[in-house]
């Protein structure tokens, strides 16, 4: 048994536990117990289809493997509060192990599949992770090995589960997610041990600003109000058919209201692991979806091909929600007009605050603003450097505290003390203006990420494995322009005499320390000296626009 530390939880100040409770956000439940409602209710209709295997499962069906697979994990020596990682793509065993964990109060780390060695074994280490549950070879990437790597580097890691033929010494994910022999003992079992409403539910991943990720603690009741409200601003019903084909691991088509939102709904959910047009087509053809979450340049690159195949495979979809990044105002004109649908721009983050465009706002408000907090009881304020509030119109740092947004990182009191203020305000790090009519338009940010068409990168972890590399006298990861993903890594670097240094340099050495792809630059600007400002800090402003004047001029 491993003895977890809880210290590293930050809950929210009592008063405001007290009133959040009061006022019916927290309802003191387990995620699980929203689904058996429905389960209760619509017990034969289909909850999940898995478009790439073909699996359907009702939600009898469902829950059914979820309870077996918790009883299963509980009996093979997982414990209660017990963290486990889970790197898996867009698939059935996916929503069910989730949804297991949920019903065994064992901890999900929500990693994404394109996490790496890197990234993993710092967050297992740090979370004290017991179990992986990997996919097995996904495009010539083992799972499976860096699962075996990354249990012989953390000492509390003692399972892996993978979907494909286990190693020996390994565990079989599917025989796990099996159906159970009896149903209604086992629901019966596992309701009487259900986790508390301020239970610790599951471990997002933060979009990263500072060197490594942090983990975002996500309770039951917090998560569960999050899901809820997310799902009457999308005015998702029963009878919406949702497809995800972001990373269903990401809080946006998760809980935004993502699979979970469904699940709660009664509502069905299609799985694919990819986005590309000639895939999801088809899918929302044959499964009439009508609700689907993408990043913006994923909307951009349904947009141009809808637009140049004239298609009619998109009849069934009624609502496209777009975030993660900036969606540029000119893509949202079009997204009516050619894909014949709703647009609902979403600002959201893992830590919390999720804004939304309203489906029946006006189509100026729905093109040019990222929308308003989903909650009554999100409290957002815009600052000046110096913390004090700015009038409406104006742009500033957003502040925001809530009922689903954290008061603090786990077990990262340095980080926790740069990102919340005493007041418990979290500063995501993003220059916002809000309109008079109370819409939000993200114009910026002071934090030094850089957003790959919704993926978000460090640069300070970036810069620090680079400086790995012999004879690097400065480096910088920046944001460079680039016209589909918005956004991508361009490294500048400072060399010391007498040595070189080529991009292919820095992606091989980046690689070989098992590092996401998504993070590794693209380009490579070697400078007679990086700018610094007067404070002798790197001027990423002014390499950030050298960059874009060095692409414009090569257009
Ligand atoms: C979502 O969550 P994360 O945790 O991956 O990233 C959060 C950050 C925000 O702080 C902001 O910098 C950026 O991503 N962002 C946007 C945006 N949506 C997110 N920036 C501009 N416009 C937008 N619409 O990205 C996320 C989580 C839940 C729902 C939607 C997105």
């Amino acid at each position: 048994m491993v003895e977890h530390s809880t210290a590293g939880i930050t809950k929210w100040p009592e008063d405001f536990a007290e009133h959040y409770r009061q006022a019916g956000y927290w309802e003191d439940q387990s995620l699980s117990s929203h689904l058996i409602k429905t389960v209760d209710r619509v017990p034969e209709r289909v909850a999940l289809v898995d478009a790439a295997d073909g699996t359907r499962l009702t939600y009898a069906e469902l829950l059914d493997r979820a309870d077996a697979a918790a009883e299963r994990l509980l009996a093979g020596g997982l414990d209660r509060d017990d963290r486990v990682l889970i790197i898996l793509p867009n698939s059935w065993q996916f929503v069910v192990l989730t949804l297991a964990c949920f019903r065994a109060g064992i901890i999900p780390i929500m990693a994404l599949p394109a996490h790496r060695r890197y990234e993993l074994q710092f967050l297992s280490t740090l979370a004290e992770a017991r179990a992986i549950f990997a996919a097995d070879v996904i495009k010539d990437f083992d799972y499976q090995v860096m699962g075996e790597e990354l249990r012989s580097e953390v000492p509390t890691l003692e399972q892996i589960f993978v979907t494909g033929t286990p190693h020996s010494g390994n565990e079989c994910l599917d025989e796990l997610l099996a159906p159970g022999q009896n149903p209604e003992e086992a629901r019966a079992r596992l309701d009487l041990s259900a986790p508390a409403g301020e239970d610790a539910a599951l471990f997002l991943l933060s979009g990263g600003t500072t060197g490594l990720p942090k983990l975002i603690v996500r309770t039951h009741n917090d998560y569960a109000y999050n899901i809820k409200a997310c799902t009457e601003v999308a005015k998702l019903t029963e009878d919406s058919v949702s497809l995800v084909t972001m990373p269903v691991s990401h809080n946006f088509p998760l809980a935004c209201p993502g699979v979970l939102g469904s699940l709660f709904l009664g509502a069905r959910t299609v799985l694919l692991p990819s986005a590309n047009p000639t895939k999801a087509f088809p899918v929302i053809e044959a499964e009439s979806v009508t609700d689907t979450a993408v990043v913006p340049a994923v909307a951009q690159t349904w947009i141009e091909y809808a637009a140049a195949q004239a298609t009619n495979q998109l009849e069934s979809l009624r609502t496209i929600q777009v975030g993660g990044s900036r969606m540029p105002d000119e893509l949202a004109r079009r997204v009516e007009p050619v894909l014949g649908c709703n647009l609902q721009q979403v600002f959201g983050m893992a830590e919390g605050l999720i804004n939304m465009t309203r489906l029946d706002d006006d189509p100026e408000v729905i093109h040019a603003t990222q929308g308003r907090p989903v909650s009554e009881a999100d409290e957002v304020r815009i600052v000046d450097p110096l913390g004090e509030d700015l009038p409406d119109g104006v742009s500033g740092r957003i502040l925001t505290r809530g009922p689903y947004t954290p008061r603090g990182y786990y077990a990262a009191p340095e980080a926790n003390s740069k990102a919340f203020d005493e007041g418990g305000w979290y500063a995501p790090g993003d220059i916002v203006e809000r309109r008079p009519d109370g819409n939000l338009v993200v114009q910026g940010r002071d934090k030094d990420m850089i957003n790959r068409g919704g993926e978000k990168i460090s640069a300070e972890e970036v810069e620090s494995l680079v400086y790995r590399i012999p004879g690097l006298s400065m480096v910088a990861a920046v944001a460079m322009p680039d016209p589909v993903l918005g956004e991508k890594v361009c490294l500048y670097a400072q060399i010391s005499k007498g040595f070189t240094l080529t991009l292919e340099d820095v992606r091989e050495h980046l690689h070989s320390t098992g590092i996401a792809a998504f993070k590794i630059p693209e380009r490579i600007e070697i400078v007679d000296e990086i700018p610094t400002t007067k404070v002798g800090k790197i001027d990423k402003r002014a390499l950030r626009q050298d960059i874009a004047e060095r692409i414009s001029v090569e257009q």
